[in-house]
């Protein structure tokens, strides 16, 4: 096994990945920017180096200082989490010529999946549905004017080098296309420096269903099933659970197998997500696919009773998969709901210093975070600060346990998201499990949804 693995991320995924080490006898390296020295992975790790100040550019981007950091402490892998370094080929194409072990898929597959255009070219040969689109990238408003005729409207333009929902416009009529052209072209190049746009039939209210895969380095690669996110706001996930309550077995067992026969095509290798979009009529379209461990992994972990981080570890050093696809099955159900420090109605972030803290537990109840009292949350990255999950025997009682688990939750200083989270769980959308991604902007526009938030606010501490 590895001896010595450097994590190369920060808070509570830092955390996950060095208890996952400790729990397999690895000595793990944290590394940290100046603002983070009082950080809990710096404290629960073996060693800590400081790589930089507080801007990630500058620390958790800083790829000459990472790979300076993992040669002096000697580790023999770097785990990149999730965000920062962990879809990046180029740092991957580093650390093993570095002869450090990337936690992750091979370069090749992280470049690959990071133009959405090849990845799309790609899941298609590989058998994944795709919604009807231009094959390649579209070259200029003429051509997209033609695909949009053949397909029909509303359409959706995306950026090549996009993802996350980042450089997306909808197109509803013709007369526009040329203008919406422009601008996701102008949007694209200012963000990723990359103009290239390519075009698909829009769907009005999809849900974000993801399957997880897991893959060895000898060809075994088996699905985890499907995680629900349809609970976002702004491409920024809030809820996510498992099973997803929109799923036949049917649906769900030939999502899977789509996705196991694509992965084995594309000699797909550790873990990695496949993101679909389902739509009204039961029909699933490959969308993008995740190439690292992802935020909400923890409720597969709890409805399929494996540890992912630990499977991500064993699989990067070469160790075959333990188990097949008949060996795993869903046990129960899993919510996740992200705490940010956030102002619950505006949703503005809200660092500043955590006064008092109590978090719940009991049954069923975990909670991944790095928040403690009198810890300060920093205004230099996400606002993640925690995560909160819950599992149970089916899903109205992963609710109930959700809903108990939330009204325990004690965070004073600063603001969070709590008060959001009950007003969500207490619509009758969610509870019929009857939601799209459309679910948020309806909860905020609606009279009850604005009322029961407004009230959930009055009532936390
Ligand atoms: C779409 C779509 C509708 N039709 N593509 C947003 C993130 C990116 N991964 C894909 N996204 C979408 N692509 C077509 N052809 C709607 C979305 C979308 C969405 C997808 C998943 C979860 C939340 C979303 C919110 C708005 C739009």
């Amino acid at each position: 096994m590895f001896k010595k693995v450097l994590v190369a991320n920060r808070g509570e995924i830092a955390l996950r990945v060095i208890r996952a080490c400790r729990e397999l006898g690895i000595a793990t390296v944290a590394v940290h920017s100046t603002a983070d020295a009082n950080a809990l992975h710096v404290r629960f790790a073996d060693e800590a180096v400081c790589i930089g100040p507080p801007p990630s550019k500058e620390s958790y981007l800083n790829v000459p200082q990472l790979l300076s950091a993992a040669e002096i402490t000697r580790a023999d892998a770097i785990h990149p989490g999730y965000g920062f370094l962990s879809e990046n080929a180029e740092f991957a194409e580093v650390c093993e010529n570095c002869k450090i072990r990337f936690i992750g898929p091979r370069p090749e597959m992280l470049r690959l999946m990071g133009n959405k255009v090849r990845a799309r070219a790609a899941a298609r040969e590989a058998g994944m549905p795709l919604l009807p689109g231009s094959p390649g990238t579209v070259k200029d408003p003429r051509e997209a004017e033609a695909f949009a005729k053949e397909i029909g409207f509303p359409v959706i333009l995306k950026a090549a080098a996009g993802g996350g929902g980042k450089g997306m416009k909808i197109v509803r009529e013709p007369g526009v296309l040329a203008q919406a052209f422009s601008t996701a072209q102008a949007e694209a190049l200012a963000s990723f420096n990359n103009g290239d746009l390519y075009i698909e039939r829009y769907v009005e209210k999809p849900r974000h269903i993801e399957i997880q895969i897991v893959a060895d380095e000898h060809g075994n690669i088996i699905h985890l099933n499907e995680r629900e996110c349809s609970v976002q706001r702004r491409h920024q996930k809030l809820i996510e659970e498992a099973p997803s309550p929109a799923l036949t077995p049917e649906l769900r067992q030939r999502m899977g197998e789509v996705s196991v026969a694509a992965m084995k095509k594309l000699r797909y290798n550790n873990v990695g997500t496949i993101e679909y979009l389902l739509d009204e009529r039961g029909e699933f379209y490959f969308m993008e696919m995740n190439t690292r461990i992802q935020v909400e992994h923890p409720v597969t972990e709890l409805v399929m009773g494996v540890d992912l981080v630990r499977e991500q570890i064993r699989m990067a050093y070469g160790h075959p998969l333990r188990f097949k696809q008949e060996d795993v099955q869903i046990r129960g159900h899993a919510i996740e709901c992200r705490v940010n420090a956030e102002d619950p109605v505006t949703f503005a972030p809200w660092p500043g210093k955590i006064t008092g803290y109590s978090v719940p537990g009991g049954y069923g109840v975990r909670v991944d975070s790095a928040a403690y009292e009198n810890y300060t949350v920093l205004p230099h990255y996400d606002s993640l600060l925690s995560k909160l999950i819950v599992h149970a025997e089916d899903r109205e009682t992963a609710i109930r346990r959700m809903q108990r688990a939330l009204s325990e939750y004690v965070v004073e200083g600063i603001r969070t998201n709590i008060p959001f989270h009950r007003a969500a769980l207490a619509e009758e959308s969610f509870q019929e499990g009857n939601y799209d991604t459309r679910f948020v902007e309806r909860l905020l526009a609606s009279e009850t949804g604005s009322r029961r938030l407004k009230k959930a606010v009055e009532e936390t501490p």
